[in-house]
């Protein structure tokens, strides 16, 4: 785990693994991987049976990162997703529920089954899969929140390849010069779609954040505990002081960007996943991860079976 204000350093590709601990992380916290994770697993399985149209985006090897932050957010915090949010909306609500039959235009879904995975919306919670988007609108919230007076904070998560796009460096200088309480979630997993970090950036997002004067933290493990004991003293600050924060976190994505997009080598993936979170935390607390595992695998195997029998909703149904 690193943290850096400041100084130039190449974020690895592969972060290390951190096996995360109990009971600085609770049995919630480990439900809620495992409930992400299972519910990505879940949506591929749908997916190769031909139910879910379109194509998925499962956030596999990142669960963790809205899992860590998720009990920093208050109530009046806005949070705005991106193309691979269900796990920053599982995170948030724990309605595996809503989030499927939405994704399969049932009825029952969070936005009546027209919105799918890029279109949530929901308290305080707006996806979009519009790459740097939700970043102005993000800014727009936070803006908001200040002039409302209270410690509300606007959260805009992104990957790495969203830095592309010209908005949000329109949005770092606003945001630096009017002191808004804007918190830039980076989950860095050195791939834009198909292209490599190497293939497509120059410098690095700290630097770029560096430039408008905006304060940076680094993360590379992937201890629930750790995430909080360094992001929650920043994030409090914020709050009190408004200002704009980027978290940057080195991850890894497991799956292809959606479909058969993945130009990764089976040798890389493989090693990829040999750095996963899953095995360690098994190995470390088998009962927990048993029980915990079970528990989830019931809840999304009748959410399979409801979802399936679930007519579309009236919103999506064309017939
Ligand atoms: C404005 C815009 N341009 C292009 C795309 C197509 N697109 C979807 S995701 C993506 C790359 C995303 O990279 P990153 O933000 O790192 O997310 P990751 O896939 O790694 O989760 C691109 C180019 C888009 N959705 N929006
Ligand atoms: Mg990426």
């Amino acid at each position: 785990m690193h943290v850096l204000h400041g100084s130039i350093q190449r974020i690895p590709v592969m972060p290390p693994v951190a096996p995360i601990a109990v009971p600085e992380t609770t049995e919630a916290d480990i439900e809620a991987l495992f409930l992400i994770r299972g519910f990505e697993r879940l949506l591929l399985d749908l997916f190769s049976r031909g139910v879910l149209n379109g194509t998925t985006h499962t956030c596999l090897g990142q669960e963790y990162i809205p899992v860590a932050l998720s009990p920093l957010f208050e109530a009046p915090d806005f949070i705005f997703s991106n193309h691979r949010g269900h796990g920053h909306y599982l995170a948030r609500f724990g309605d595996v529920e809503g989030l499927l039959l939405e994704i399969m235009g049932r009825a029952g879904g969070v936005c009546n089954g027209v919105g799918g995975s890029q279109h949530l919306f929901r308290d305080g919670f707006l996806s979009t899969g519009v790459l740097g988007e939700s970043v102005p609108a993000a800014a727009g919230m936070a803006w908001s929140l200040k002039r409302r007076g209270g410690r509300g904070i606007a959260v805009a998560y992104t990957g790495d390849g969203g830095w592309g796009e010209g908005s949000v460096y329109e949005t770092l200088n606003m945001a630096s010069l009017w002191g808004l309480p804007l918190l830039m979630v980076v989950e860095n997993n050195a791939m834009a779609q198909s292209s490599h970090a190497e293939r497509y950036r120059a410098g690095t997002i700290q630097d770029r954040a560096h430039a408008f004067g905006i304060r940076t933290l680094q993360i590379t493990g992937c201890d629930l505990a750790e995430i909080r004991n360094l992001a929650g003293p920043e994030i409090a600050a914020m709050r009190e002081r408004p200002r704009p924060l980027v978290i940057e976190f080195a991850t890894q994505r497991l799956g292809p960007h959606s479909k058969g997009d993945d130009p990764r080598s089976p040798e890389l993936v493989a090693e990829l996943w040999r750095r996963d979170w899953e095995a360690p935390l098994r190995q470390r607390h088998p009962a927990l991860c048993e029980r915990v595992t079970a528990r989830v695998s019931e809840r999304l195997e009748a959410l399979r079976a409801t979802a399936l029998q679930q007519p579309l909703s009236e919103w999506t149904d064309a017939s």
